[in-house]
């Protein structure tokens, strides 16, 4: 008996503890934000002073990665923990399988009241999805404006498509403002209603999960009226890879000279005389908007002491090329396509302020998230918990001496080639810690192997370099090594939906000629 009640203590207790110490969690999305488009990497003009604040109070991991660059596929391995090969949605216009289990749908079994606001994007709904007992979101993109008016100041004018409104628990409501703001509202909307609840019942308290997902910074970028031409005559300096001619680089492969006059490339982007430097403007003034978001959620928690307590972790869904390389856009492996902002706050377990420095990636945040709300992680998450390169106690903290959890030297990276923009080839890339080698399938061209210690612009490709030969061999075969690791010795492949853009600029840039080391006279072998 007595030792019967000793543990019903025991378990009470720890339910208490549990109840007490489950932290809420806010997780912030934004979609193709680059990770140097903040103010705290040192931005020449661009003023993010609420994602400035969590870099200040939290963690920032500096070498954060997307393990796919495409919003929908990104977007799926943030709710699975899983590569697009394993959770197959490898474009734009699938939804996820119905026997993949999203994180949300743990944490509502482990007793955490669920939220979502904001751009779903996969598949073509807007209906509530598995995991989330509150939902408002709206279908595909989403427009930053529900009028075609949208900022229609100083001959800038940018139409807006779709106009669906939001789909707020199933019932229809319009979007009458401006898309960033509305999200905000709607999210505050919730997030008040549950901080006050905590505020007013502690011991009654459910712990929330809020996932706010912004349209923003998605091209064609709008920013409201308030911030618009902030940064007009700010100056701009163009990326080198851009400014030189591929022609001036080592072995660039075929494929990336020849997206330059693609959809795209930096001669038919989007199939407009596109002004780059303008749009670059335009992107980071969208993005105040986002920032002050963030500020909002943030005070918002803090008036009412809910704020440490509170879990934050802020990413984007993959990165955004400005001209690098001739290109725009995303898809590919170059740093600025796959390397992502990711920020963490939570005060009491994460250390204020720490840079940490390993490869982490998308697929890492649902698992983080399920051991923060103590749920066991599931067997088929290919991800794992970011947030233990920085505890308190390995950090410098309070606590056992520091042991840093075995963590990845080399993150797998994939991304599967589009039907509807078929100038970015299938990838397999393996980014390590000083070098990156990418590997392009389906396509006669090209691999690629980047010193990124030496050459972090990644202008020099090594393949063809006999110094780098072994380098290229072990990387080659430790690449199929984490694809075997992870059933991903199969390309995904999925029907053909959507519009094609696979066209050429009139008088632009012909084809790009294979690298002089390729001929070879006749009666040779091979390799
Ligand atoms: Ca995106």
């Amino acid at each position: 008996m007595k030792w019967f009640l000793a543990t019903l203590f025991t378990v009470a207790t720890c339910s208490v503890l549990l109840a007490e110490t489950r932290p809420n969690i806010l997780l912030i999305l934004t979609d193709d934000h680059r990770w140097d488009a903040l103010g705290s990497k040192g931005h020449p003009f661009l003023k993010t002073p609420n994602l400035d604040r969590l870099v200040e109070e939290g963690v920032s991991f500096e070498n954060a990665f997307v393990t796919t660059s495409l919003c929908s596929p990104s977007r799926a391995s943030i709710l699975t923990g899983r590569y697009a090969h394993n959770h197959g949605v490898v474009d734009n216009y699938h939804a996820v399988r119905d026997d993949l289990v999203f994180f949300p749908q743990l944490l509502q079994k482990a007793g955490y009241e669920t939220a979502f606001v904001g751009k779903w994007h996969m598949g073509d709904t807007d209906e509530k999805q598995r995991g989330f007992d509150h939902w408002v979101s709206f279908k595909g993109q989403g427009v930053y404006w529900p009028f075609d008016e949208g900022l229609k100041v100083k001959g800038r004018y940018v139409p807006q498509a779709n106009r669906t409104g939001f789909n707020v628990n199933g019932k229809r409501i319009p979007q009458k403002g401006y898309l960033t703001d509305e999200i905000t509202n709607f999210a505050m909307r919730w997030l008040q209603s549950r901080i006050e609840a905590e505020h007013d019942d502690k011991e009654g308290r459910k712990p929330w999960f809020l996932y706010v997902s912004h349209k923003a910074v998605h091209a064609d970028f709008l920013p409201p009226n308030r911030h618009a031409f902030k940064y007009e005559n700010e100056p701009f300096t163009p990326p080198v890879t851009w400014a030189e001619k591929p022609e001036a680089f080592q072995d660039v492969p075929k494929w990336v000279m020849n997206q330059r006059n693609s959809r795209h490339g930096v001669e038919f982007a989007y199939y407009m005389d596109l002004d780059l430097e303008k749009y670059y403007k335009r992107y980071c003034e969208t993005l105040l908007a986002v920032d002050e978001s963030v500020g909002k959620l943030v005070e918002a928690m803090e008036g009412k002491g809910a704020l440490d307590n509170t879990l934050v972790i802020y990413l984007g869904d993959n990165g955004f090329l400005f001209g690098e390389h001739g290109l725009i856009d995303k898809r590919c492996a170059y740093e600025e396509s796959m390397r992502i902002p990711m920020i963490a706050r939570w005060p009491k377990r994460l250390q204020q302020g720490a840079k940490v420095k390993e490869l982490v990636a998308n697929i890492d945040v649902a698992p983080a998230i399920l051991k923060a709300a103590g749920v066991t992680l599931p067997a088929a998450m290919d991800g794992a918990d970011f947030l233990e390169l920085a505890r308190k106690e390995l950090t410098g903290g309070r606590g056992p001496a520091p042991t840093k959890p075995a963590w990845r030297k080399e993150l797998l990276y994939e991304y599967y080639w589009e039907r509807n923009y078929p100038q970015t080839p299938t990838v397999h890339a393996l980014r390590g810690e000083r070098y990156k080698y990418v590997r392009y399938h389906g396509v006669w061209d090209l691999n690629e192997l980047y010193d990124l210690e030496t050459d972090p612009t990644e202008r020099k490709n090594l393949i063809n370099d006999p110094a780098y030969a072994s380098e290229v061999e072990e990387m080659n075969k430790r690449l199929f090594e984490a694809l075997a690791a992870t059933s991903g010795m199969a390309i995904p492949l999925l029907e053909d939906r959507g519009t094609q853009f696979h066209h050429r600029k009139v008088g632009g840039t012909k084809g790009a000629p294979f690298p002089t080391w390729y001929y070879r006279p006749a009666g040779t072998d091979g390799k």
